[in-house]
């Protein structure tokens, strides 16, 4: 098994709970409450600016060229989506500066810190982080009828393009870890994904600080 997979497995218990997430299901059949909604973007779009940030880092590290190509068309992504970030919120008269939940700021404070300690780690975090979307917004699409006023952030996270851009991932984190990930990557991990599910929980339960 490649160290992706591995990693997967060995979260397989918290990573049910994320696209089994009571916001992801509540997404999917179209009873949100729109302030919840509105929670997230808020919150999200304050990860992804500083996860724009983590991935440039990364990309500053990256070892060869099929590495640096991956990681740029990364960052090229996040152009369109943090304008689809900003027309939603301009729409739906949301502040975009408003404060980050304690755990907003601590999922992205720690995946910027990760780059800290060499690609690998890095990579790990990219990884945990986009298949964990991608799973989750697939588990909205699974659910949602053909109308979902969410349908471009869905189409963002579960399309076949994006389904690609981590399958490519998956296969850079295979190659960088051959023996497959030690026992202090396997933690960090498993660290991303405690943080993605209190993320959906921070904006589902409407965390303040
Ligand atoms: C992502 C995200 C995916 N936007 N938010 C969280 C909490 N986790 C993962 O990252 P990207 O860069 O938007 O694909």
């Amino acid at each position: 098994m490649g160290a992706s997979n591995s990693l997967v497995t060995g979260s397989a218990q918290l990573w049910e709970q994320i696209v089994a997430h009571p916001f992801v299901a509540a997404a999917g059949e179209g009873t949100l409450p729109r302030e919840a909604f509105d929670r997230w973007l808020v919150q999200d779009h304050f990860f992804v600016v500083g996860f724009r940030r983590f991935l440039a880092e990364l990309r500053a590290l990256a070892p060869d060229d099929g590495a640096r190509a991956l990681l740029d068309g990364g960052l090229d992504a996040l152009e369109p989506e943090l304008a689809l970030f900003r027309a939603e919120a301009e729409q739906r008269g949301l502040d975009l500066d408003a404060e980050p939940s304690p755990t907003t700021l601590g999922y992205t404070a720690f995946v910027q810190a990760s780059v800290l300690d060499g690609f690998a780690h890095g990579l790990v975090v990219l990884y945990g982080a986009e298949k964990a979307y991608l799973d989750a917004w697939t588990a909205v699409r699974e659910r949602t009828a053909s109308d979902s006023p969410y349908a471009r952030f869905i189409d963002n996270w579960s399309s076949p393009a994006f389904a690609g851009y981590v399958a490519s991932i998956a296969g850079l984190l295979d190659a960088t870890l051959p023996a497959g990930p030690d026992e202090e990557l396997a933690r960090l991990f498993a660290r991303v994904v405690r943080f993605e599910l209190r993320f959906w929980d921070a904006v589902h339960e409407a965390e303040t600080w």
